[in-house]
């Protein structure tokens, strides 16, 4: 098992659009452990591979109050959307950020497991909520981009002069 590094906005990479998982081999099993490992280190609820620079349509998830109800979806397409809801968001790779987000509330999504098995799964709440925020990664959109551009150039300042201290 590995910790993977998570990206963080605004880097380029966050941008690239994943392309379909075709190959349910080793490798991939050994890419969800270490993006679990990673997600649950970070105390996240969610973590989509493109934020560890891996640019394949997978995802991991376990938004359980225990923290052992582990999901994965691969290649997840959204069938149906219905309502709206908005939730304060954050994001493991807009680290101290939390801004309004309006998305569906209930949703219908179809994925395969890591083994490639395709699945439905109807999903509203928190669930919901994270699948739609973990999808748009992997189409390479970051949740501020639904704030104001003023938002989001606070935003990218901030975490720059932030990235610099580090150095
Ligand atoms: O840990 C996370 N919490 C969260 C809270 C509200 C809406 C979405 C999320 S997902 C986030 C982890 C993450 O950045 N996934 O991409
Ligand atoms: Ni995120």
């Amino acid at each position: 098992m590995a910790l993977l590094n998570i990206l963080h906005y605004p880097d380029a990479r966050l941008h690239i659009v994943a392309k379909p998982v075709e190959l349910f081999d080793t490798a991939l099993q050994v890419q969800i452990e270490d993006m679990f490992e990673t997600m649950y280190q970070a105390k996240g609820i969610g973590l989509a591979a493109t934020q560890v620079d891996f640019h394949r349509r997978l995802i991991v998830m376990d938004v359980s109050e225990h923290k052992n109800e582990r999901r994965v979806f691969i290649n997840p397409v959204i069938l149906e959307k219905e309502g709206e809801t908005v939730y304060e968001e954050g994001c493991l790779s807009v680290p101290g950020i939390y801004d309004n987000v309006t998305r569906a509330e209930f949703i219908k999504v179809r994925a395969q497991d890591g083994q490639g098995e395709f699945f439905e799964l109807e999903a509203d709440g928190l669930l919901a909520i994270c699948i739609q925020h973990e999808i748009d990664h992997l189409d390479g959109k970051v949740f501020v981009e639904y704030l104001s551009q003023l938002k989001q150039s606070r935003i990218k300042s901030k975490l720059k002069k932030r990235e610099k201290q580090n150095l």
